[in-house]
């Protein structure tokens, strides 16, 4: 199988829950991380250089076999099935859905702030997100994990449900996005032990090793300095 993921050079959450299947169970895949100026070639001609179609204008793509697949969840549910970290159950399928859109709605909460210029309300925004919405999932989370008493969010094993949330919280704990720090995640013991538990898989170890660079910056705000434990 022909497989190039198609992503920043950034292991936020919206790639890592694909990489990370892939390279866990040591398929071969490309990790193409377009430059400035091929992500501007790219919107401009919808496709990359090599004809790779990139069809909303949004990474991540997956080109697997010649066609190309976007959107966030599509991909994950190809990799995660790829690297056996997706179920075949339906319903336990919906259950992974469900922690990944979560991740995804955590995240939209989050974007709102990072566009807003003004320092003060910016820092307003923060101070929402951190006294009521992200507690608020974070705990939604928690009680979802708990139910499941494996340390895992479905079944009792790892699936893309928890690589999803893993790389949220590393992303929200690093410490990046300013006025909201790892406390903020500290009050939940469950995502915290399974943070840190992923954290210490020898595959995602080495995958951190091999792809993190623990000083890039994207913009002002848009680094990664993902901790290893909360
Ligand atoms: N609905 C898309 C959203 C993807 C998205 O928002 N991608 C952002 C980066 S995280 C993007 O490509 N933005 C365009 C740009 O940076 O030019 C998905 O689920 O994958």
């Amino acid at each position: 199988m022909d497989i190039k993921i198609i992503y920043f050079d950034l292991p936020f959450w919206r790639a890592e829950i694909s990489r990370l299947p892939l390279f866990i169970a040591n398929i071969d895949f490309e990790d193409f991380r377009p430059s400035d100026e091929e992500w501007d070639y790219a919107k401009e001609n919808g496709k990359m250089k090599d004809g790779t179609k990139i069809p909303f204008s949004e990474l991540p793509v997956l080109s697997i076999n010649g066609e190309s697949i976007a959107q966030t969840m599509a991909i994950a549910r190809i990799c995660g099935k790829l690297g056996g970290m997706y179920p075949e159950d339906i319903i336990e399928a919906g259950k992974v859905d469900q922690i990944v859109v979560a991740v995804e709605n955590i995240n939209a909460l989050l974007s709102p702030s990072m566009k807003e210029s003004d320092p003060l309300k910016k820092k307003a925004m923060r101070k929402e997100l951190t006294s009521n919405e992200l507690p608020t999932y974070f705990g939604y989370l928690q009680d979802i994990l708990d139910a499941n008493h494996s340390g895992w969010f479905v079944g009792d094993t790892m699936t893309i449900a928890d690589l999803a949330v893993w790389s949220l919280l590393g992303w929200i704990a690093s410490g990046v996005i300013d006025g909201i720090s790892a406390e903020v995640v500290r009050p939940f013991d469950g995502l915290v032990r399974l943070y840190n538990e992923i954290n210490k898989n020898p595959r995602v170890r080495a995958w951190k090793i091999k792809t993190y660079d623990h000083d890039k910056v994207r913009d002002d705000e848009y680094s990664f300095g993902v901790p290893d434990s909360i």
